[in-house]
C-alpha cells in the first residue's frame, strides 16, 4: 500500500463508525422538509447528500476540507519554484483531509508517474471520431475507453467482491483517472489544434506543470494549469457533474463509467461549458462594436440584448451562491497581480462586464444571484496565455473537477453509501397536496 491510501484507509476506518452511529441511534432525526417549489424546480436546497471532501456556503463560497481557497493555497506545500501548490499536494489533502508534508507530496508525485501513462487503444478510440466532435466528447470517450482495465469491475466480477473492501479498486481507477486525465486532455488538445503533434510526457515534471508541457505551453502557465485544476476541483457533491459521478457509481458502476457520464453533464451550457460560452458572448459582442472602444453604455446594451432575448448572461448566477464566487476573485487577483494580463484589453472587458451585469441583473429581476461565477473570468487568463480555442476550455474544467468527483466516490465506497433512489410522484399527487395545504404524513 502506498503512502497515501495507508493514511486514506486509516482515515475512512476512523469514519467508519461515526456514519454507522448517525445510519443506526439518529436515522430518523429530520434535518429538511420538500415543498413543492423544490420538487419542480431542480431539488434546490434539498439537503440529502453528504460528503466531507467540500462545503459550499451561499454567502463565503467553497472552502476544500474546511479550508477557503486562500486558505488552501497557503497551506498545501509548493511546487520548485512557485508560489502554487501541486496538483498532486491538493489531491493528498482532498482524499485525507490533511496537509501533506513535502515528502507524502513527492510519494504522491512518484505515484502518478506510474499511473499516468494512457494506454495506447484509448488514442485509438479517440482518433477514430469525427475531428469536429467537440472535445468534451473526445474527453468522455477517452475515459470510457479506459473501462476496460478498471480494477474495480475486475474486483466485482471476480467473485470476491465484498463492502469493506470495495474503496480499495475505486480508489485504484481513481487515481488511474486523476493521474491520466490531464495526458488525455492534451492529447486532445494537440489532436484538435496542433495538427496532431503530440509531446511526449516529461516524467520529471508535477502534474499542472507537465500538462503545460505537453501542450506546448510556457514556462508561466505551469501555474495556471496548477491554479486552474485546483480551483475547479470540487463544488461539494450536488453540482451536476459531482452529482451524476456520485449518483452512477451508486449503482456500483466503475469509476470511468461514473466519471465519463459526470463530464457529459459539465458539458452543459447552464454548468462547465459556460466558461467557452463566456468567450463565445464577449466575441460576438466585440464583432459588433465593429473596432470602437468597449464603454459601460454598450456593455449595457450587449446585456440587456441578451436578456431580452431570453437568453441567459453567461458567467453570471449560482444555483447555491448569493455572492461574487470566490473562484472568479482568486482567478481575478491572479490578472491583477500578472503584468501584462491586468493591461489586457480582454481582460478589461471582462472588468467591465463585472462591474455592469451585476446592476442589469438586478434590474432585469429574475436571477437570484446576479454575481459573476467561476466561468466569467476563467477563459481570460487562458486566451491571454494562447489559449485561444474557447471549446476546449469545459475540457480544463473536466480535468480539474475529476480531482473533486473521484476523491468522493472514493469515499462513497469507503463509507458504503447506498444506491441512490429518490421518491418520484405524480402532478395529480402535488395538485392534491396543493389544495389540501400539505402532504397528510
Ligand atoms: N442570466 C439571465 N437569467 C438568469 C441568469 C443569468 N445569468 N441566471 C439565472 N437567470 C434566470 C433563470 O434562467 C431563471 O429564469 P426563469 O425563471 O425564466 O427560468 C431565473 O433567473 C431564476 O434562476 P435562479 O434561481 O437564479 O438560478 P438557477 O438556480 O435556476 O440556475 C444557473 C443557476 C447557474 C444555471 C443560472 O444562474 C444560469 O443559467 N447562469 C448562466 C450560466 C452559467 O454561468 N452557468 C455556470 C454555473 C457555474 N458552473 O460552472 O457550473
Ligand atoms: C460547479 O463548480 O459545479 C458550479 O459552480 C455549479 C454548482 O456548484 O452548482
Amino acid at each position: 500500500m502506498t503512502q497515501l491510501k495507508e493514511k486514506l484507509f486509516e482515515k475512512i476506518q476512523a469514519h467508519r463508525p461515526r456514519i454507522t452511529r448517525l445510519t443506526k441511534e439518529f436515522g430518523s432525526v429530520i434535518i429538511d422538509k420538500v415543498d413543492i417549489g423544490q420538487c419542480i424546480g431542480g431539488a434546490r436546497d434539498i439537503r440529502s447528500l453528504v460528503t466531507d471532501i467540500s462545503y459550499l456556503d451561499p454567502q463565503e463560497g467553497i472552502r476544500f476540507r474546511g479550508k477557503t481557497i486562500p486558505e488552501t493555497f497557503e497551506a498545501l506545500p509548493k511546487a520548485a519554484g512557485s508560489e502554487y501548490p501541486t496538483v498532486e499536494s491538493f489531491w493528498y489533502f482532498l482524499l485525507t483531509g490533511e496537509v501533506p508534508t513535502v515528502d507524502q507530496v513527492a510519494a504522491v508525485e512518484a505515484e502518478f508517474k506510474t499511473r499516468q501513462v494512457v494506454p495506447e487503444y484509448v488514442y485509438t478510440a479517440v482518433r477514430a471520431l469525427p475531428k469536429e466532435s467537440h472535445p468534451m466528447v473526445m474527453l468522455s470517450v477517452g475515459i470510457m475507453a479506459m473501462q476496460k482495465d478498471s480494477k474495480f469491475a475486475a474486483f466485482y466480477s471476480g467473485g470476491k467482491f465484498n463492502k469493506m473492501d470495495a474503496w480499495e479498486y475505486v480508489y485504484e481507477d481513481a487515481s488511474d483517472i486523476v493521474a491520466r486525465i490531464p495526458v488525455l486532455a492534451a492529447f486532445i488538445y494537440n489532436l484538435k489544434y496542433r495538427g496532431d503533434k503530440q509531446i511526449s510526457i516529461d516524467p520529471k515534471l508535477d502534474m499542472g506543470a507537465n500538462f503545460a508541457h505537453m501542450i506546448g505551453q510556457s514556462e508561466q502557465y505551469k501555474d495556471v494549469a496548477r491554479m486552474y485544476f485546483i480551483l475547479h476541483s470540487d463544488h461539494e457533491s450536488g453540482n451536476v457533474s459531482a452529482h451524476t459521478t456520485h449518483l452512477v457509481h451508486s449503482a456500483l458502476s466503475d469509476p470511468y463509467y461514473a466519471y465519463s457520464a459526470g463530464l457529459n453533464g459539465l458539458a452543459g451550457p447552464l454548468h462547465g461549458l459556460a466558461n467557452q460560452e463566456v468567450l463565445g458572448w464577449i466575441m460576438e459582442f466585440q464583432k459588433k462594436l465593429n473596432g470602437a472602444e468597449p464603454t459601460k453604455e454598450n456593455v449595457t446594451k450587449a446585456l440587456w440584448d441578451t436578456l431580452n432575448a431570453g437568453q441567459v448572461v453567461p458567467g453570471y448566477g449560482h444555483a447555491v451562491l448569493r455572492k461574487t464566487d470566490p473562484r472568479y476573485t482568486a482567478q481575478r487577483e491572479f490578472c491583477l497581480k500578472t503584468p501584462g494580463l491586468k493591461d489586457d484589453p480582454l481582460f478589461k472587458l471582462v472588468a467591465m462586464i463585472f462591474e455592469t451585469a451585476p446592476g442589469v441583473l438586478t434590474e432585469h429581476g429574475k436571477t437570484k444571484n446576479p454575481w459573476p461565477n467561476v466561468d466569467a473570468q476563467s477563459g481570460v487568463i487562458q486566451w491571454y496565455y494562447g489559449l485561444k480555442e474557447w471549446d476546449f476550455y469545459t475540457v480544463l474544467f473536466g480535468v480539474g473537477r475529476a480531482l473533486g468527483c473521484m476523491a468522493n466516490i472514493t469515499w462513497d465506497r469507503g463509507l458504503g453509501y447506498a444506491i441512490e433512489r429518490p421518491k418520484s410522484v405524480t402532478t395529480d399527487m402535488l395538485e392534491k397536496w396543493a389544495a389540501e395545504g400539505g402532504r397528510k404524513m
